[in-house]
C-alpha cells in the first residue's frame, strides 16, 4: 500500500459505561475504525488480538481492573507496549495525571468529552503513530523482500539470548545460505537474482508459525532464524521443512553443478546460554553447521547441540 493510501486506523474505546462508549465512538467512528471494549480483561484481549489497535482510548475509573492496571499490563507486553494510550477521566487533579502519564500513557483527556478535542488530540496521536511505525519499519525491514533485516535480527538476537540466560530455556539459531548463488546471478542477471531472493524469503517466513521466531536476511544470500524457546528437536523439524520449502519452489538453476533447481544449506544450533556467554557463540556454531552442511553436497542440514 503506498503512502498515500493509508488504511484506516483503528481506535480501541475501553469504558465500563456502555452510554460512553457510545458517545466516544459516535465522535470517532468517521474517521476511524472504532473497537469498544466494557471492561479491563476484553480491552487487554482485543489489544493483543490479531489486528491490534493504533490507540487506545481508556477509561481510568473500571470496577475489577481500573484504567491504570489495564495500562500497566499493556506497557509491560512486547506485543501492546507500542499502543499509545490516552487516558480519559473525570478526575482532573493533577496527581491522577502525573499518575496515568507515569504509568507510560500518552496523554489525558478530561471529561465530560469534547467532540472537538477528542478528534484533534486522537488525530495527533495517530499520525504521530504513524510516524514511528514508518520509521520502525524502514529500519528494521529488508528492503528487497520485505522481511526483517540484520538490525532487528541481532537486537531480537540479544533479547532473547538474555532472557533465555535467565530462564535457562534452550535456543535455537538456523544459518541458511543460498547454494551456488553466484552462478545463479551470472547465469539469470542481478534482477533475476532479486527475484529468487524474494521468493525464497518468502518460503521461509512461511515456515516459522509462533509470534517469537524471526526469520531474517542477513546479508545478500544468507538469512536466519531464531527460535526462542525450541529445543534441538523441534529446530531440526523446522529446519528440514525450510529446506523442502525452497526445493518446492522448484526454481530453475541451470548453471548449479548440484541440482538443477535452486537449493539452500543450513546449520542449526540449539544452546541453553551459560552465564555471561555472549549470543555469538550460537551465531558460529550455526555458521560452522551452515560450512558442513555445504562440504557435505548442499541442499541438506546439519544439525550441532551443545
Ligand atoms: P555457496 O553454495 O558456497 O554458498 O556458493 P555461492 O555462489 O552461493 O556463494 P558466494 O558467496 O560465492 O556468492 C554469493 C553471491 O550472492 C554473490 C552475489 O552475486 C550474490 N548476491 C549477494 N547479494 C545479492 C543481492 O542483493 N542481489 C542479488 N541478485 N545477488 C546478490
Ligand atoms: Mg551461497
Amino acid at each position: 500500500m503506498g503512502p498515500l493510501m493509508q488504511a484506516q486506523a483503528t481506535i480501541l474505546v475501553v469504558d465500563d459505561s456502555p452510554e460512553n462508549l457510545q458517545v466516544i465512538s459516535a465522535v470517532l467512528k468517521q474517521d476511524y475504525k472504532v473497537k469498544v471494549a466494557i471492561n479491563g480483561e476484553r480491552a487487554l484481549a482485543l489489544a493483543s488480538a490479531a489486528e491490534p489497535p493504533d490507540l487506545i482510548l481508556l477509561d481510568v475509573m473500571m470496577p475489577d481492573m481500573d484504567g491504570y492496571e489495564v495500562c500497566a499490563r499493556l506497557k509491560q507486553n512486547p506485543a501492546t507496549a507500542g499502543i499509545p494510550v490516552l487516558f480519559v477521566s473525570s478526575r482532573d487533579d493533577e496527581e491522577d495525571e502525573a499518575r496515568g502519564l507515569s504509568l507510560g500513557a500518552i496523554d489525558y483527556i478530561v471529561k465530560p468529552i469534547r467532540p472537538s478535542i477528542v478528534q484533534a488530540r486522537v488525530r495527533n496521536h495517530i499520525e504521530l503513530k504513524r510516524s514511528r511505525d514508518l520509521l520502525e519499519r524502514l529500519t528494521t525491514q529488508d528492503h528487497l523482500t520485505g522481511i526483517s533485516n540484520r538490525r532487528r535480527f541481532d537486537d531480537r538476537l540479544h533479547l532473547e539470548w538474555q532472557r533465555a540466560a535467565r530462564a535457562q530455556t534452550p535456543m535455537s539459531l538456523i544459518a541458511i545460505d543460498i547454494d551456488h548463488f553466484k552462478a545463479y546471478n551470472d547465469h539469470y542477471g542481478h534482477p533475476g537474482g532479486d527475484q529468487c531472493l524474494i521468493q525464497v524469503a518468502q518460503a521461509l517466513a512461511a515456515c516459522v508459525t509462533r509470534p517469537t521466531d524471526l526469520v531474517a536476511r542477513c546479508g545478500g544470500e544468507e538469512f536466519a532464524c531464531l527460535l526462542p524457546s525450541t529445543d534441538s528437536c523441534g529446530a531440526s523439524r523446522l529446519t528440514e521443512q525450510m529446506r523442502a520449502a525452497v526445493e518446492a519452489l522448484c526454481l530453475e538453476h541451470a548453471q548449479s553443478p548440484t541440482h538443477g533447481h535452486v537449493t539452500i544449506s543450513l546449520g542449526v544450533t540449539t544452546a541453553i546460554p551459560q552465564t555471561d556467554e555472549p549470543a555469538q557463540a550460537l551465531v558460529d556454531m550455526a555458521d560452522a553447521a551452515l560450512y558442513e552442511a555445504k562440504s557435505a553436497g548442499r541442499n541438506r542440514f546439519v544439525a550441532r547441540i551443545r
